[in-house]
């Protein structure tokens, strides 16, 4: 295994990529959040701009799952009788038009269970691959997933899903608190906004690399050694 040619600096920072001890990271890639009738379509975004990192995931999950690395799928999602819905969550999203719990084209909106809710088929998990529900935006708030990874010896991660500056950025924020070495790969994600994109992969590069390294998906595959 090598090494992957990353911003800012080659990752990860102790050595070469170790299948074992890394996991990838697929982060709400759910119809709720990038497609037709789902949550962030409702609320008027252009869900082009979510789906965008669709395609590369789905070659790098593909070639996660060979090198046996630890791949692991969360959904943001609310119970169906909304007890673990923040008021003031719920409030902002009725104010935008796609009031979470109420019925969409594509079911209750955000809520476990629902078509919406699910994860679209081009990256769905396989079998016995992990799945994390969460209620907020971190996939570490009120989840498990510390505990699996600490569990299974993982210290790194590269992170995928949607939306880079909201779910991806908490996440990736919280991971690194946590002193995972953290990775995002760049094709493999996307905002409802492109700004917010571009700001959001700065962020992770600054003074240092303050929250991991940021590479594109041809990098980490070259890293596999497979053909990008
Ligand atoms: C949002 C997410 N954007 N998965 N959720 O509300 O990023």
């Amino acid at each position: 295994m090598a090494s992957v040619d990353a911003t800012p600096y080659t990752w990860p920072y102790d050595g070469t990529l170790s299948p074992p001890r890394t996991a990838l990271l697929c982060i709400d890639w759910q119809t709720d959040f990038c497609g037709p009738g789902g949550y962030v379509d409702t609320m008027g975004y252009d869900i082009s701009l979510t789906r965008s990192g669709l395609a590369p995931t789905a070659r790098v999950l593909a070639a996660a799952r060979r090198a046996g690395m630890t791949v692991v799928h969360t959904r943001e999602g609310h119970r169906p009788d909304l007890s673990d819905l923040p008021a003031n969550k719920r409030w902002r999203s009725e104010r935008m038009g796609a009031e979470i719990g109420t019925a969409g084209p594509c079911g209750r909106i955000l809520v476990r269970g629902e078509p919406g809710w699910e994860i679209v088929p081009e990256v769905a998990p396989l079998d016995g691959e992990l799945v994390v529900d969460k209620p907020g935006k971190g996939s570490f708030y009120a989840t498990d997933l510390d505990l699996v990874l600490r569990t299974r010896g993982i210290t790194h991660l590269v992170l995928t899903g949607i939306t880079t500056d909201v779910c991806v950025h908490t996440t990736m924020r919280e991971a690194n608190d946590r002193g995972f070495e953290c990775l995002l790969l760049s094709d493999c994600t996307g905002a409802t906004e492109h700004t917010n994109y571009e700001a959001a992969l700065k962020m992770i590069t600054m003074q240092g690399g303050i929250f991991g390294a940021v590479a594109d998906s041809g990098a980490l595959l070259a890293a596999l050694g497979e053909a990008a």
